[in-house]
């Protein structure tokens, strides 16, 4: 079973380089911030109380997107792996999803880190806010705060995949298809 974590800031290229992973590995995209998204226009409690904590660039607490990974775990028994984007993004969403790996006989095979700068992540952000409508991305102040939560509870999850000998960095920048190459090619190392 292939157990892929895309690891990076916001705007690194997590969701884009997932859908074209999928697609190859015919894998289950698990991504915490669709699924609030999802949660939202739907207009569920979580999605309210996420919403304030999204738009405001702070993460949404740890149970709450455990609880969704759990499930989502549990409605895919029969996948051939999944691809982690955007969690775990805390060392305590690190470990709960190594317990709940464990306990389906399963376990992460390997994180894969995308390198991009400050600047170049918030221009990628301010141009997709212009699309998306995603009110994360278009406010230089948010996008900011994003890059601090990342860089104060995220940046340690690299750790806790270096001291199992699973974390690989790569460039971030370039085209999309040069980015998929390289991690491809991290990738059959895992296998
Ligand atoms: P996410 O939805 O996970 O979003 P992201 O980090 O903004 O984006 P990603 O890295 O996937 O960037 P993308 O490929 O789209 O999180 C949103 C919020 O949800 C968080 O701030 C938090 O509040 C909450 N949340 C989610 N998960 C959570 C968790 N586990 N715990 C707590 N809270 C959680 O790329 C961005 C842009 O760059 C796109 O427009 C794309 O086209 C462009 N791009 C991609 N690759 C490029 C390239 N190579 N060159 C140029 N542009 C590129």
């Amino acid at each position: 079973m292939l157990n892929l974590v895309l690891f990076g800031p916001p705007g690194a290229g997590k969701g884009t380089q997932s859908k074209k992973l999928i697609e190859k590995y015919d894998l289950i995209h698990l991504s915490t911030g669709d699924l609030l998204r999802g949660e939202i226009s739907q207009g569920t409690a979580l999605g309210l109380e996420a919403k304030k904590l999204m738009d405001d660039g702070k993460l949404v607490p740890d149970e709450v997107v455990i609880g969704m990974i759990s499930n989502k775990l549990d409605a895919n028994k029969k996948a051939k792996g999944f691809i982690f984007d955007g969690f775990p993004r805390t060392v305590a969403q690190a470990e709960a999803l190594d317990q709940l790996l464990e306990s389906k006989q399963s376990a992460i095979s390997g994180m894969i880190a995308l390198e991009v700068g400050d600047e170049e992540l918030e221009r990628r952000l301010l141009e997709r806010g212009k699309e998306s409508g995603r009110p994360d991305d278009a406010n230089p102040e948010v996008i900011r705060k994003r890059i601090k939560e990342y860089n104060d509870k995220t940046a340690p999850v690299a750790g806790f995949y270096q001291q199992q000998d699973k974390f690989t960095s790569i460039n971030g920048v370039g085209s999309v298809d040069e980015i998929f190459d390289a991690i491809v090619g991290v990738n059959e190392s895992y296998n």
